[in-house]
């Protein structure tokens, strides 16, 4: 296989599976104990966490589901079901995690949410291949599994014991798209989410306006505050012209509004949490200073 050195692949990547099938192990394996410290912080869990894998030529980033860890209460079904159903979406591949052959109601459970008929890749990961008592058997499970279910590739991997995690990411690196970092090389973690949110907005704002508004507009996020039931964004989107500005605006400020709420709505999926958006329109060039608040859109107390 020849690879080009120019190409970069950047993607989402999500595992879900029941409690301790070693979701988490195999993320502090693949990065570093630092996330798997972080995405303990008993704050952490009311945030989406990505992990963040990077090499020189590819960035896998995890998304952790701390919902799925939170024991053995009868609200487990619908915290495992949020999370997982939260992290099916939006992301370029899915991996569901077993422990070696072992099969409960719980893995059945996490079957049941896979999607019908995926848009993305599925895989299977049978992890802890280190403590099969008897390897022969592992061959039929896989078989079997595969019935059920139309997985793209199976994986046997030990996380714990390093196992094969090299095969595992071949496969997740060769189904993520071509594209550039969303990351630092050196970011284990992300924390702020301001870029994703910004690169939201952007979205919104080029799929509103297709050709009118070329790309130079930009969007940055000025304002990021966690409050117990909100969190309060101002984003400015920076244009290059007047005229641009009354593009984005439109008649009676619909389009901004409309822009406004996609990407609320986008950017509460992402963090998981309510959202106020506020967004401005500014002209780069400096020579106005009459950007001013447009909007404030967000949910009705
Ligand atoms: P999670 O709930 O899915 O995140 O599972 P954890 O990562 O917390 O792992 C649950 C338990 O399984 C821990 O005691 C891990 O040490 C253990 N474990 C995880 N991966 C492996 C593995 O590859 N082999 C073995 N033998 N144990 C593992
Ligand atoms: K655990
Ligand atoms: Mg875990």
């Amino acid at each position: 296989m020849t690879e080009n050195a120019d190409v970069t692949r950047c993607g989402m990547v999500s595992i879900v599976g029941r409690p301790n099938v070693g979701k988490s192990t195999l993320m502090n394996h693949l990065i570093g104990q630092k996330v798997s410290i972080t995405s303990r912080k008993p704050q952490t869990t009311r945030h989406r966490i990505h992990g963040i894998h990077t090499r020189d030529n590819y960035q896998i980033v995890f998304a952790d589901t701390p919902g799925i860890h939170t024991g053995q209460d009868r609200a487990l079904n619908r915290a495992m079901n949020d999370a997982a159903v939260s992290t099916l979406s939006g992301v370029d591949v899915v991996c569901m995690m077993v422990d070696g052959l072992k099969w409960t109601a719980a893995d059945e459970h996490v079957l049941s949410l896979l999607p019908a008929n995926p848009d993305v890749p599925v895989l299977l990961i049978i992890n802890k291949v280190d403590s099969l008592e008897d390897k022969a058997e592992l061959l039929p499970h896989i078989q079997s599994l595969s019935e059920r279910y139309p997985f793209e590739a199976v994986i046997p991997v030990s996380a714990l014991k390093e196992q094969n995690l090299l095969e595992l990411e071949k496969a997740l690196v060769e189904r993520l798209p071509e594209g550039d970092f969303w990351y630092d090389e050196d970011q284990l973690t992300d924390r702020s989410l301001r870029f994703m949110a910004a690169e939201i907005i952007r979205e919104k704002v080029v799929r509103q306006l297709g050709q009118e508004v070329p790309h130079q507009v930009s969007v940055e996020v000025e304002l990021w505050e966690d409050g117990p039931r909100v969190t309060d964004i101002s984003a400015a989107i920076l244009v290059e012209r007047r005229g641009q500005k009354k593009i984005l605006i439109g008649d009676k400020g619909e389009r901004i509004k409309q822009i406004g709420t996609q990407a609320r709505e986008d950017i509460e999926r992402l963090i998981e949490r309510r959202v106020m958006l506020n967004l401005w329109v500014k002209i780069k060039a400096g020579w106005s200073d009459d950007a001013r608040a447009l909007r404030s859109l967000g949910y009705d107390e």
